[in-house]
């Protein structure tokens, strides 16, 4: 059995990431932080206690902050593939918080390519690069085109872009970029903004909220359903050659757009219920991100098939169930804390 290694398995993509890679039949080793609070929600449902001989997903502590902690896991581990997903990944906590950000989001990168170096040169490594890497080269976006990051997060990832490009070239690693661009769904952190629209979208529908506070409603984005990116995931570390790759789903939608399909799908007008708040801007903003995902397709036969219309209904849908006391997917436990307490 192929053996993986995801760091930022506790977050929306490590979980449906290792969703994936259990079902194809890996053994799954997940990086977790420790936490006063159980943070391990969204793979509960997931895990087996070790004892039992089914178990194929296993958790260990670790921080990208630790690089001596990475090596040691790393030289006990031996994965074939490693999955580089853990960032502080938020736009605007990175201007908040520039110099934890460039540490874990950036230099993290750097600890675990160095254990990969030191301990397990043959293992595949994938890299979570962003197309907020483009920040404010014209859009449509494609592996060409250059960088000109705009938030302390961006620069962190264009960091860690080249440095896990360096590693290829200087090393002869295995090591890859996907550059994916916003991707969503009901395990979406709460405070991005499409998480954010539809849970208050669900609550105002049923008389819990009466307003809705954003920031910029003329960014536009380009929002696909994360299961589906996750694929793209694996499937650029099983071609021949490591390269980098855009994932995206090519549409253009504003984040006015997507408050106004997110509240349509419950039949109320949006601009009753939304309002300004300027602690949601952000020193400097991205204005448009649009991928072109042709090289993707071409190369992995990977396509984008769920758009921000259909994805808007799956998440209000989500939240509305989640208030009715139904939650299909995301059953919440503590299965994992209580086997090693
Ligand atoms: P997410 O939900 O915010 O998950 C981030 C994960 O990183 C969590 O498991 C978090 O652990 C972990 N983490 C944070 N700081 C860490 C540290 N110092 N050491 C170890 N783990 C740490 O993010 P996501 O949406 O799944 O995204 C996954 C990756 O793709 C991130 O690198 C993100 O920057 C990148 N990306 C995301 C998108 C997108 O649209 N979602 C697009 C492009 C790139 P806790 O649970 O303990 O906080
Ligand atoms: O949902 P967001 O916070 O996502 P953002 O900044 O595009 O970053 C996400 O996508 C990146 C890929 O391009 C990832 F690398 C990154 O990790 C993250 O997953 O904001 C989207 C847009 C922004 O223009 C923001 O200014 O929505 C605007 N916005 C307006 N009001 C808001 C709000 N964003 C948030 N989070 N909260 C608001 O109230």
């Amino acid at each position: 059995m192929p053996t993986a290694l995801v760091t930022g398995i506790t977050g929306q993509d490590g979980s449906y990431l290792t969703e994936l890679l259990l079902s194809k039949g890996y053994v799954v080793h997940g990086l977790i932080r420790r936490s006063s609070t159980f943070n391990t929600q969204r793979i509960d449902h997931l895990y087996l206690d070790p004892h039992d001989p089914r178990a194929r997903l296993f958790l260990h502590y670790a921080d990208l902050t630790d690089g001596s902690r990475l090596a040691t896991l790393l030289s006990q581990i031996r994965p074939d593939e490693i999955y580089n997903l853990a960032a502080q990944s938020h736009v605007r906590v990175s201007f908040d918080e520039p110099e934890y950000t460039g540490d874990t989001t950036g230099l993290g990168t750097i600890r675990l390519l160095e254990a990969i170096r030191q301990s397990v040169p043959e293992a595949k490594f994938y890299q979570a690069s962003s197309s907020e890497m483009f920040g404010a080269a014209n859009p449509p976006q494609n592996e060409s085109t250059e960088f000109y990051p705009r938030s302390p997060y961006g620069v962190a990832k264009v960091y860690s872009y080249w440095i896990t490009k360096n590693y290829r070239e200087a090393y002869g690693l295995f090591t890859t970029n996907g550059i994916l661009f916003n991707h969503e769904s009901p395990r979406r952190g709460e405070t991005f903004v499409t998480r954010k629209i539809t849970r208050a979208v669900a609550r105002i529908a049923k008389g819990q909220q009466k307003e809705l506070f954003l920031g910029n409603l003329d960014a536009r984005r380009d929002w696909g359903y994360a299961p589906e990116y996750v694929v793209g995931m694996w499937k650029i570390l099983q071609v021949d050659k490591p390269d980098d790759y855009v994932i995206g789903t090519g549409t253009d939608f504003s984040v006015k757009d997507f408050v106004r399909l997110a509240f349509e799908h419950v039949d109320l007008d949006w601009e009753k219920f939304v309002r300004f708040d300027e602690k949601y801007l952000r020193p400097t903003e991205v204005d448009s991100l649009v991928a072109d995902a042709s090289k993707a397709e071409g190369e992995l036969g990977w396509k984008a098939s769920v758009g921000p219309e259909q994805l808007a209904a799956i998440m209000v849908e989500h939240d509305i169930a989640t208030i009715n006391g139904f939650v299909p997917d995301k059953p919440v436990g503590t299965v994992w804390a209580e086997a090693v307490s």
